[in-house]
């Protein structure tokens, strides 16, 4: 298939664009290298050294034997949109080039309002190069779990059957985001559906759960393959900055009571998870939404992993309490449905031991340019505003 990648150069895109290669497709891609920008605006690195995207190109072409195609624009133009679809002429359009920050979008009124223009205009720019330049094709885009909130009921995979005042209908479920980044992809959501209906668009909306490590089947040993990782509050995810922590012995950053549930999967199951959603596209008109995770834990029942597999291998790990910095449920109940996935062929990582270690030891490599930059590693964005660092609550907490 040939494949187009919005958002190549991120944690996601740049190991899919390779995963995709190795099984035979041929893969284009665009990016604003606009991730490279924002860790630098948060006084932070990758903590796994990152190539340039020539070095990357080079590599890759190296490692796979072909050329992975690239052009480097911003989607908010609506012509950079259009020559990459007239280019690639795609059968699959995956947009991973949204901005993936919750915290980011909290800043102030300029980052939230950023986030959302750029995610949306970005999506409606490579909806409308779709529909005129490549009406067959499929979109995988790129959602969220946190769409849905964290309701006292069952989430099902997009839409549920309701009965009100005596008559059924299907609708789509509610989404009571938590971020303005979660809201522009509700956002995000609502307008791919309509283009479904509206166009015949087909279209799978990925509701993805928090991604944590490093490890793919297809970069090998090629430092210049492996994707980034990031630990500063805004682009570093929990798991990821807990690794992070561990290996320089600061404490891991546990907001609240840490009873607050997520959706997890390792990276490599979210390449997995991608690559079955595009190779086994919706029909024309289809609005397909899939729960994309592997398990459901606590962010604490985590903290403890990551902690104890750390002290395994002779690192210093502890646990801090922090004031919680976001409004979020601490204690809630959380039950999604996950299971079309599965049926599409995912079949889940339901022990993330063993990937926490490998990132472990990965990332011991990179111990100090962790250290060099360790002030990022307590949050400073505060979702009601006043942007200050949280304070400790409760040190050593024994989980
Ligand atoms: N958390 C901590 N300590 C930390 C970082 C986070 O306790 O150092 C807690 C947060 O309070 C939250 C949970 O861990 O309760 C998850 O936070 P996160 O930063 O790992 O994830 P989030 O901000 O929700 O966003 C991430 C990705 C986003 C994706 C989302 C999936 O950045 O792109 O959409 O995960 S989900 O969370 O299912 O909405």
């Amino acid at each position: 298939m040939r494949v187009l990648i919005a958002g190549v150069d991120g944690y996601l895109g740049w190991p899919l664009a390779q995963h995709l290669a190795d099984q035979g497709h041929t893969v284009f891609g665009i990016d604003g290298l606009m991730r490279r920008k924002w860790v630098t605006e948060m006084e932070s690195v990758s903590a796994i050294p990152v190539a340039s995207m020539s070095g990357r190109l080079e590599a890759c072409r190296t490692r796979h034997g072909k050329s992975l195609g690239f052009s480097e624009g911003d989607l908010r133009d609506p012509n950079v949109a259009r020559e990459a679809v007239k280019h690639a002429k795609p059968d699959v359009v995956v947009q991973l080039g949204e901005c993936p920050s919750a915290p980011y979008s909290m800043i102030d009124a300029e980052h939230t309002v950023f986030v959302q223009t750029n995610n949306i205009v970005g999506t409606f720019n490579l909806m409308f190069a779709m529909k005129e330049l490549a009406p067959d094709a499929a979109l995988l885009k790129l959602g969220t779990m946190g769409e849905y909130g964290t309701p006292d009921i069952d989430i099902p995979e997009g839409s549920f059957e309701v009965e009100f005042r005596g008559r059924k209908a299907t609708l789509p479920f509610p989404r009571s985001p938590g971020s303005w980044y979660h809201l522009s992809k509700a956002h995000g959501s609502s307008n791919v559906r309509f283009a479904c209906s509206l166009w015949g668009l087909r279209a799978t909306d990925v509701m993805q759960g928090v991604v944590y490590g490093v490890t793919t089947d297809t970069t090998g040993e090629d430092p210049q393959l492996l994707t980034r990782l990031d630990f500063d509050s805004a682009f570093g995810t929990a798991i990821n900055r807990f690794c992070c922590q561990a290996v320089i012995g600061h404490p891991l950053t546990l907001y609240g009571g840490g009873n607050q549930k997520r959706g997890f999967l390792p990276l490599q199951d979210s390449l997995r998870c991608l690559t079955l959603a595009i190779e086994q596209p919706p029909k024309a008109g289809e609005y397909r939404v899939l729960n994309q995770f592997a398990e459901v834990y606590r962010i604490r029942e985590l903290a403890a992993l990551v902690a104890k597999v750390a002290t395994r291998l002779g690192m210093d790990a502890t646990v801090n309490g922090y004031v919680n910095p976001r409004v979020e449920e601490e204690d809630h109940y959380y039950n999604p449905d996950h299971q079309r996935l599965q049926d599409m062929g995912y079949v889940p990582t339901v022990d993330p031991e063993a990937e926490i270690e490998r990132t472990l030891l990965e990332l011991r490599k990179h111990g100090d340019v962790i250290h060099q930059h360790s002030n990022v590693l307590v949050p400073d964005i505060q979702w009601r505003g006043d942007r200050k660092r949280a304070y400790t609550v409760k040190k050593g907490i024994d989980l």
